[in-house]
């Protein structure tokens, strides 16, 4: 039992330092795929830090069809680059809500926001497109 507790502290430290870490980047990378885009769609999406980052843009991507996302820390949106004749803005912002995070038009998922590490549970009133 103990040592149960002690790797899920491991884990929780771990976790809690990659977040940190991940705040204090620079992170302008962009995901891309070989996807062919011929559409672009921006709008909001709150978050707080690197690893939301990466979460919310790792949702998008992994719809069939994106080819490039790129969220911004500071405006609290994101670009999204697709495929229209694949996928359409509806999917997009489900699976980002499905990762946990509120876009403009559909609220996070609750168990997955509960899921994000404590730095990354953002407050659901923070104003997006800032
Ligand atoms: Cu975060």
């Amino acid at each position: 039992m103990k040592k149960v507790i002690l790797s899920l502290a491991i884990i929780a430290t771990v976790g809690f330092t990659s977040c940190k870490n991940e705040t204090k980047q620079k992170t302008n990378t962009t995901e891309v795929s070989k996807e062919v885009a011929n559409a672009t769609l921006t709008f909001g999406v709150r978050g707080n830090c690197g690893m939301c980052k990466s979460t919310i843009e790792k949702a998008a991507n992994a719809v069939e069809g994106v080819a490039n996302a790129n969220w911004s820390i500071d405006e609290k949106k994101i670009e999204v680059s697709f495929d229209d004749t694949r996928t359409d803005a509806t999917a997009i912002h489900k699976a980002i809500a499905a990762s946990g995070y509120d876009t403009e038009k559909e609220s996070g998922s609750e168990d997955a926001y509960k899921g994000l590490p404590a730095c990354c549970q953002y407050d659901h009133e923070m104003a997006m497109n800032q």
